[in-house]
């Protein structure tokens, strides 16, 4: 595959994973998932960053998206000359739902850690999402991963992700919708 095709499958197949962190942003707030309570260290289990709002609004976005996304393959294939993955059902809810569960697992990590909500964890930050989203989509529908998951397209993704979540994130601390820029 070349390079460039492999950044535009990488991207394009990855959106409903990306859209869901920063759809959450946008939608977050109400309960805590956690309840308030806090684990025997004495730190919350996941903090008041991960509600149950948030993380409903992030996966329904980031199906959507890929329902959006599935629709319009052919039109935008046609245009850029690449071949481009369709999204099965199952994996348009894996990917958004999977890159949420790795959100929510990070900030356990953080908490265990001693860090307290909205402190930044390098790596952990960038890559949390996309590591659940690609491993739940490869249990849930593992042909459909062999298949477009090449070990070219993987190394794209484990590369441009944590570039594209820093840009974005650094955008949406300057429009003011997120607290930190990470
Ligand atoms: N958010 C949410 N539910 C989620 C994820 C995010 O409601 N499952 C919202 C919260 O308002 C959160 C904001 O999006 O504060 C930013 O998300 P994130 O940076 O992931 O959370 P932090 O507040 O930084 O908390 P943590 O330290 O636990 O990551
Ligand atoms: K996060
Ligand atoms: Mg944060």
């Amino acid at each position: 595959m070349h390079p460039v095709e492999a950044v535009v499958v990488a991207f394009w197949t990855m959106l409903p994973a990306y859209v869901p962190n920063n759809a959450a942003v946008l939608a977050g707030g109400g309960r805590p998932i956690d309840g308030g309570r806090t684990w025997r260290d004495g730190n919350r289990i996941l903090g008041d960053g991960k509600t149950w709002r948030g993380t409903l609004f992030g996966t329904l976005a980031g199906a959507a998206l890929a329902l959006a996304l599935d629709a319009v393959a052919p039109t935008v294939a046609g245009a850029v000359g690449t071949a481009l993955p369709g999204f099965p059902p199952v994996v348009a809810l894996t990917l958004p739902f999977g890159a949420m569960l790795g959100d929510v697992l990070a900030s356990f990590l953080k908490r265990r850690s001693g860090r307290e909500r909205g402190s930044a964890f390098p790596l952990l930050d960038q890559l949390d999402f996309v590591v659940v989203a690609l491993a739940l989509t490869a249990v849930a529908a593992p042909g459909w991963f062999r298949d477009t998951f090449t070990l070219t397209v993987v190394v794209v993704v484990l590369v441009l992700t944590p570039v594209l979540h820093v840009l974005t994130n650094g955008v949406a601390y300057l429009l003011g919708l997120k607290d930190e820029p990470w």
